[in-house]
C-alpha cells in the first residue's frame, strides 16, 4: 500500500489557501488532450495577441468554449468569435470540460462547468509575466490550469504585484485548481527552457479553465 489512503488517492497537495495541486492527474487523458487540440487548432490557430500596450506576446494562443480571452490596442475581454477567423470559437470538447470538472471536484469545487478554455503555447524563450487573472464576471469560480509538455517554473505571488512570487515546477500532467483567496493572485511564467517532450515536442502547453460568463 502507497499510503493509508490506498492505491486509489490522488496525489493532492495544498499549495496556498484555495489552491491544490493535483500531480499528474492530466495524464491518462494526455494524448487525447492533444488529439482533440489538433483539431481546434486546425479551425482557430494559436496566434501571438498583442497588448492594449503595444506589445506582441511570446505566448501563442487560441481558445475553444462559448467565450475566448482576447487581447488587442483596445483591452483584455472575453469573446464569443475569434477575431482572426470571424468565426465562433470551437466547441469545448467533452475530453477537455470532463477533465476540468474532475479536477475542481477533487479540489472542493463540485459543479465547476467551465464555458471558456483558453490554450496557451510556450516555445523556448516564451514568458507570462506577472498578472492577475481579472476578466471573468464571477471570481468565487475557481480556474483549472493543466500543464502539458515541457515543464516550466510557474511564479505564483501574492495579492500585490510587490509580493515576491514563490517558484514551482509545473510538469506534464500536473493541474492545479485556483480558488478562494488565490483566485486572484498574481502568477507568470517564466522564460521556457528548451527541452523536447514525447507529448508536445519543443513546446509546452496550457490549457485553463474558465468559468468567463
Ligand atoms: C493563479 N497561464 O492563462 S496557469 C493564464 O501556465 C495563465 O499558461 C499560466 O496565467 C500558464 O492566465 C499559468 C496557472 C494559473 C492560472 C490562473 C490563475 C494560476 C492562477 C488565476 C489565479 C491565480
Ligand atoms: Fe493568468
Amino acid at each position: 500500500m502507497d499510503s493509508l489512503f490506498g492505491e486509489e488517492a490522488p496525489a493532492r497537495e495544498a499549495i496556498a489557501e484555495g489552491a491544490t495541486l493535483l500531480r499528474g492527474f492530466a495524464n491518462v487523458s494526455a494524448q487525447r488532450l492533444m488529439d482533440d487540440l489538433a483539431k481546434i487548432v486546425a479551425v482557430a490557430p494559436f496566434r501571438h495577441m498583442v497588448t492594449p500596450g503595444g506589445f506582441r506576446m511570446s505566448v501563442a494562443m487560441t481558445n475553444c468554449g462559448q467565450a475566448g480571452w482576447v487581447s488587442d490596442a483596445k483591452g483584455y475581454r472575453y469573446d464569443a468569435g475569434d477575431p482572426v477567423t470571424r468565426m465562433a470559437w470551437p466547441a469545448m470538447p467533452p475530453s477537455f470540460h470532463q477533465l476540468a470538472a474532475s479536477a475542481a471536484r477533487e479540489a472542493g469545487y463540485p459543479g465547476f462547468e467551465a464555458d471558456a478554455c483558453l490554450i496557451n503555447r510556450y516555445q523556448p524563450g516564451a514568458r507570462l509575466t506577472l498578472h492577475q487573472d481579472r476578466n471573468e464576471r464571477d471570481y468565487r469560480a475557481p480556474i483549472v490550469s493543466v500543464s502539458l509538455g515541457l515543464p516550466a517554473v510557474f511564479l505564483f505571488g501574492g495579492a500585490s504585484r510587490k509580493d515576491r512570487p514563490r517558484r514551482m515546477l509545473l510538469a506534464s500532467g500536473d493541474v492545479v485548481v485556483w480558488g478562494g483567496a488565490t483566485r486572484l493572485a498574481y502568477h507568470g511564467i517564466a522564460s521556457l527552457k528548451d527541452g523536447d517532450h514525447p507529448l508536445t515536442g519543443r513546446c509546452r502547453i496550457n490549457l485553463t479553465f474558465r468559468k468567463a460568463l
